[in-house]
């Protein structure tokens, strides 16, 4: 967490409106694997980082004016507590209003607040920076209203934000992360059951490595919720809840009955449910080679199965292939764009990131950006010193 950025966000908030504020952290987060298996009901294994939101929020002792204040791209949005309604292409107003309006609709009452919120989560890079929007407000609200929610229910008011404002149809992964997220650890969560198992992240003479292609295609949000409606149509054809009651055999039985695109949809998502339970028992018995084996294998699947990679995230993977001292390399996130994830060793962090800057370079005509991350505490309420 940016000390710079808190203060920041702090005296904004101050200089805005003449009062103190609450100061929440929210983080964003990385996912080792288990890519587009949440909304299946599978399994994942993210962590929160060390970028995030920070968002300055009070009490402004009116019944139904509410300001939120964008303190990066200096914008702001005026609203009322009972008239709340989408915005088209409303971009981070959405996160905010979302929020505000899935409290109400849980029955919480509200009235007017202020809130300035700023980040350092680069801007569609894969990092959940709306989770971690969404996550700063309802904590942020909870704390000033006194709400007496739990952490589960605001992250499942956070993910119908995301529903029902940004409009993209999100599992719980973004959203759980942030919140829960535990300091040096990876959380291995069962999207089914919601239980979830803490694993320390410790990887000796290797570390993990984003890097980011700087790009982010148009089509991200209809191919995702596509993705999702393929996904639920195999369960609906089986009379299944969803994916994570559908084995390769009971795939295989309706194989002449779906588009052979649906069926590798369905085939990636069996497999990379395996992959995160190999992957948590690989980092148990500190086999890094096996898990930089399984993630080499979810990139395959995303970009041949699932097919939402993209050129640039395929050329920063097949780049690492070159050299011993990267164990596994795959795109984080949503796709079409956005980090790649890598597990390097510490050693050549230096060397390999000059030359995958230049490659890139000379093969886009564009920069990538390259990230050290530390894995964080979930959205608390901070200070500035
Ligand atoms: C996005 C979504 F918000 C998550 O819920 C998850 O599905 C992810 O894409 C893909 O694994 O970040």
């Amino acid at each position: 967490m940016s000390e710079v950025l808190t203060k920041n966000i702090y005296e904004h908030f101050i200089s805005s409106h003449q009062y103190e504020p609450l100061v929440i952290f929210s983080p964003g987060r990385i996912n080792l694997i288990g890519e587009h298996t949440d909304y299946n009901n599978g399994y994942v294994l993210p962590a929160a980082i060390d970028k995030g939101i920070v968002a300055a929020i009070q009490k402004n002792g009116t019944l139904q004016q509410c300001n939120a204040i964008a303190y990066d791209l200096n914008e702001s949005h005026q609203f009322e507590l009972e008239s709340i309604e989408p915005i088209e292409n409303g971009g981070w107003r959405n996160y905010i209003i979302g929020v505000v309006e899935e409290v109400q609709k849980y029955g919480k009452m509200l009235s007017g607040f202020n809130i300035v919120f700023g980040g350092n989560i680069p801007n569609g890079a894969g990092m959940s920076s709306s989770a971690a929007v969404e996550n700063s407000v309802v904590f942020g609200l909870n704390e000033i209203f006194e709400l007496e929610l739990t952490k589960e229910e605001m992250i499942r008011i956070s993910q119908r934000a995301e529903h029902n404002f940004a409009k993209v149809k999100c599992g719980i992964m973004d959203q759980f992360a942030s919140m829960f997220g535990i300091e040096n650890h990876a959380l291995m969560l069962d999207c089914k059951t919601m239980e979830s198992k803490s694993t320390a992240i410790d990887f000796g003479d290797y570390q993990l490595l984003l890097i980011n292609t700087n790009v982010k295609h148009s089509l991200t949000d209809s191919a995702y919720n596509d993705r999702r409606e393929k996904c639920e149509s195999i369960a609906k054809l089986l009379k299944k809840e969803s994916l994570r009651e559908v084995t390769k055999e009971s795939l295989d039985s309706i194989k002449d009955r779906i588009s052979g695109n649906t069926y590798k949809k369905g085939l990636y998502v069996i497999e990379e449910n395996d992959r995160v339970l190999n992957t948590v028992k690989a980092l148990e018995s500190n086999n890094l080679e096996e898990v930089g084996n399984l993630l080499y294998q979810s990139h395959e699947g995303l970009q041949h199965q699932f097919e939402v990679s993209c050129e640039e995230l395929d050329f920063l993977v097949d780049f690492t292939k070159n050299t011993d001292d990267v164990l596994g390399a795959r795109m984080m996130g949503g796709g079409f764009g956005g980090c790649t994830i890598n597990l390097i060793k510490t050693s050549a962090v230096c060397s390999i990131s000059e030359k995958v800057e230049n490659a890139y370079k000379q093969k886009f005509k564009k920069d990538c950006s390259i990230y050290n991350i530390a894995l964080s505490n979930g959205t608390h309420k901070t200070t500035t010193l």
